[in-house]
């Protein structure tokens, strides 16, 4: 059986969609259905999406978390600001991951990681990580959050 939303996780509301000008769709898309699936409310942005519009997306339908996607290699440049729009909004706990094919060509997984976390992003993702991975620290980082802490260990 396929990971599913437990606990607190289950019926959170979620935004998914692509940042900047970045058309890669797939990953986004299944990682959606994949979400929907173990229980989480979709809604998907898709390809093309401002940073702006996570924003708009997440005051509009009372969402509980951000799933940003990049693929392109233009994410450090497209996410710079992304948790302070959030803050301005009045946001500041918003639960945002990032996750795609962050940066440009290869580099050190954990340098790539603590740049995204400096920028302000919950967790960051590496590429190829599967969603019932993503399920499980939702589930997870649900719970803590829940008993007032912001992610888990
Ligand atoms: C298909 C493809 C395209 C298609 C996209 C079609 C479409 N509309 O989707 C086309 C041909 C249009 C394309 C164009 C380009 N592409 Co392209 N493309 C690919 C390719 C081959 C597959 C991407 C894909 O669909 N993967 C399958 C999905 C399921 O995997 P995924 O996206 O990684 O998502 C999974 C996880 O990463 C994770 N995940 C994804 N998002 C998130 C978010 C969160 C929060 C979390 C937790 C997890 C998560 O969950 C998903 C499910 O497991 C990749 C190479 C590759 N093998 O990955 C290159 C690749 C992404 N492309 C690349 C490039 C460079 C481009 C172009 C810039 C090329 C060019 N010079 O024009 C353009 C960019 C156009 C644009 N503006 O976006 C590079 C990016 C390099 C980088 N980051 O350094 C790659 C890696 C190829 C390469 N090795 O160089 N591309």
């Amino acid at each position: 059986m396929s990971a599913q939303a437990t606990g607190p996780a289950r019926g959170r509301k979620l935004i998914t969609g692509v940042i900047g000008a970045d058309t890669h769709i797939v990953g986004s898309r299944i990682l959606s259905m994949a979400l929907e699936e173990a229980g989480f409310e979709i809604v998907a942005l898709g390809a093309i999406t401002p940073a702006e519009d996570f924003v708009k997306a997440a005051i509009e339908t009372a969402a509980d978390g951000i799933m940003v996607s990049s693929l392109y290699g233009q994410g450090e440049l497209d996410c710079r600001g992304f948790r302070d729009l959030f803050i301005e909004a009045g946001l500041e706990d918003m639960l945002i991951y990032v996750g795609g094919n962050l940066v440009v060509g290869k580099q050190d997984w954990t340098d790539v990681e603590r740049r995204f976390l400096e920028m302000g992003f919950d967790r960051a993702f590496p590429p190829n990580t599967r969603a019932d991975q993503v399920i499980e620290v939702l589930n997870a980082d649900f719970a803590v959050r829940s008993a007032g802490r912001r992610i888990a260990e």
